[in-house]
């Protein structure tokens, strides 16, 4: 089972991959792969790191500026991506999870070659999109979460499940105000409707389409720090895995 975390700079995938990976450990093998050229320290032992492979860090040092040398970084491991597929298919073959950690600005992976030809390689692709609280200010942004990750769906190929990331920082007694929002479509769309504001009719004649064109989606509220969200994440890969793919 392959588990590719993937979200924008800092939202946790990180952090996510070692505490998830640990918590897995306790029942089952679990192989690491860090696709991310530019970290330097990990919380987790890599099976496979890119990083053995080439490094922002040493591009930079070539005269590089560091968003040059990110792009340049993944367009040298393109040379590499069916041997790093092979590796990863192969670490699959012999863990029962192998959980990817992507490169830490999402675009890298989304928009280059390498991470389409990387997600390309794998049978049913399951992709864990780590969105954190910060983005959540109104209604239109709870819109935004969930078609963003029908675009990851769009753009991938891979069922994508939205984790709301860091869960232990929202404040006590509103997580079922994000819930409600980020689950209940018909809810959102109706609250969508009394925004008057262009975004907010964008987003109202979008979120009407979703039940049409996305299945009704699990959202997980997940916490690196105390493990909360965890055994639903569990769930939803033995379900897409090994059960009938409905992660409803
Ligand atoms: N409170 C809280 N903080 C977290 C959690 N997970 C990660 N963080 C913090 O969020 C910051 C970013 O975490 P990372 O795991 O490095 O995020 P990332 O998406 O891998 O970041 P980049 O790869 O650099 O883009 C760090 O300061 C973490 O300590 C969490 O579950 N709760
Ligand atoms: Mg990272």
């Amino acid at each position: 089972m392959i588990l590719t975390f993937l979200g924008t700079a800092g939202s946790g995938k990180t952090t996510i991959t070692g505490a998830f990976g640990k918590y897995l450990e306790e029942e089952h093998s679990v192989a690491y792969v860090n696709l991310d050229t530019g970290v330097k320290t990990l919380p987790y032992n890599p099976d496979l790191d890119v990083r053995d492979t080439v490094t922002v860090e040493e591009i930079m040092e070539e005269g590089f500026g560091p968003n040059g040398a990110i792009v340049e970084s993944y367009d040298r491991l393109l040379k590499h991506v069916n041997d790093i597929l092979r590796e990863v298919l192969k670490l699959n073959g012999e863990h029962d999870y192998v959980l990817i950690d992507t490169p830490g600005q999402m675009e890298s992976f989304l928009f280059h070659e390498f991470g389409t030809r990387i997600m390309d390689g794998f049978q049913d692709p399951l992709v864990v999109y780590l969105f954190s609280l910060e983005i959540l200010r109104g209604a239109p942004d709870y819109c935004f979460v969930r078609t963003f990750a029908m675009m990851i769906d769009l753009r991938l190929g891979a069922t994508t499940v939205p984790v709301l990331s860091k869960a232990d920082l929202i404040p006590k007694g509103e997580l079922e105000r994000h819930r409600k929002l980020l689950e209940d479509v018909e809810y959102l769309t109706a609250r969508l409707k009394l925004d008057p504001s262009m975004q907010g009719y964008l987003a109202h004649r979008l979120c009407s389409f979703l039940p049409e064109v996305s299945p009704p989606v699990r959202v997980v509220y997940a916490s690196a720090r105390d493990g909360r969200g965890f055994e639903e994440m569990e769930t939803l890969a033995y379900e897409h895995y090994c059960t009938c793919g409905d992660l409803t």
